[in-house]
């Protein structure tokens, strides 16, 4: 190997929502900023981009990561020494032409989407020849063992912890200080048909509830004990913050969820709904990892469509999930982290 940085494509297909481009961006500024690669991220739709990276969208800053759009028909260009194929995107096919061309083969990965399903672990770094070409594809799953890809995390993300001041995030968001005895909520959902029960237990609390929302565009309003506020959507930087600011967050899909359990307070899922309710396969096969899953199965349950939320029954649990939540935290931050183990695993390829 040279001393040149190594250069990565990441190729980026938005299905729909932020997910696909907020765990793309995440990788990528940790592949340029704590390894040294030099990352092109291939995005069919930058959108999402202008919201999660808002500041980077306007002026790139970090010459190691540069968001370019695909072209469609695809533009002749060298291919890297790492080709990440985010979830089963399929590459422009002049790119994997390209590749074949190459004296040495890139290494040529499938990220995948995160499951705690315990198939995972048999299909990590599963390779598949290509059928006509000198390419090999392997399949890289995030996952929450040692013998799976791991998960996202930053190295200074215990640093930024530390450094965090929820009465000054607060004052910036325009919120009022806590109040006493104030449960603060963080809700990031899909469209969901037990919100409005929520809503109502969350009025009829015996504690006052605040409600922060962001991405939304609602209007603030106060109802009995609880308070909702709607905040912009904030720079994926930031989010955190939000997570760190609150007693309870609710998160849904793939890097949110990831972000609440590095967040070590309770929070509650709302997995990516799929046909057939494969998504409450994968949300009880989390549930059955998780130190306090049988304490958040039948409200995880209910949010996720299967059952009855019982709000009161769940706010009484809350004290009793702290110490699970951060033992499942710090267990998991002992591990190495995605960024590391991916990057392992191409440099032991590129000879
Ligand atoms: O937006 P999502 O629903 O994305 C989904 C999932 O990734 C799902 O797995 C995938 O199949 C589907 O997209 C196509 O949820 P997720 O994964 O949590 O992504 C949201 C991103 O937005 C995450 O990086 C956190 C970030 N975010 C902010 O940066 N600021 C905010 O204010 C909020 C609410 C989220």
């Amino acid at each position: 190997m040279t001393n040149k940085p190594t250069r990565c494509d990441i190729f980026c297909a938005v299905v729909d929502n932020y997910g696909d481009a907020g765990v793309c961006w995440r990788l990528a500024r940790q592949l340029a900023s704590e390894h040294g690669w030099q990352v092109r991220l291939w995005i069919d739709d930058a959108a999402p981009l202008l919201q999660l990276a808002p500041d980077y969208a306007a002026s790139p800053v970090d010459v190691r990561v540069w968001l370019t759009p695909w072209p469609v028909p695809w533009l002749a260009t060298e291919c890297a020494d790492v080709v990440i194929e985010a979830f089963a995107c399929a590459l422009p096919q002049a790119y994997v032409e390209a590749m074949a061309t190459r004296s040495q083969p890139p290494v040529w990965l499938n990220l995948e989407y995160l499951s705690a399903e315990s198939w995972v672990t048999g299909c990590h770094a599963m390779s598949s020849p290509h059928p006509r070409l000198p390419l090999v594809k392997y399949f890289f799953f995030p996952g929450f063992d040692e013998a799976t890809g791991g998960l996202l995390r930053e190295r200074d993300y215990d640093a930024r912890r530390k450094d965090f001041d929820e009465s000054a995030f607060r004052a910036e968001l325009g919120l009022p200080p806590r109040a006493q005895d104030e449960l603060t909520i963080s809700l990031f959902s899909y469209p969901n048909p037990a919100l409005p029960d929520l809503v109502t237990a969350w009025t009829n609390s015996d504690r006052p509830i605040r409600v922060l929302r962001p991405g939304s565009s609602e209007v603030a309003q106060a109802i009995g004990s609880l308070s909702l506020h709607s905040l912009p959507f904030l720079p994926q930087a930031r989010y955190d913050d939000l997570l760190w600011a609150c007693d309870l967050n609710f998160v849904r899909g793939e890097d949110s969820f990831v972000r609440a359990q590095w967040a070590g307070k309770p929070f509650v899922w709302q997995i990516y709904p799929q046909t057939d309710a494969a998504h409450l396969k994968k949300l009880d096969a989390f549930l059955a990892i998780h130190p306090a899953g049988t304490a958040l199965g039948a409200f995880w349950q209910a949010w996720n469509g299967a059952g009855t939320l019982d709000w009161p029954d769940f706010a009484a649990s809350l004290p009793a999930l702290g110490a699970p939540m951060l033992q499942w935290a710090r267990t998991l931050a002992a591990r190495r982290d995605l960024a590391s183990r991916l990057v392992q695993f191409c440099l032991e390829r590129l000879k």
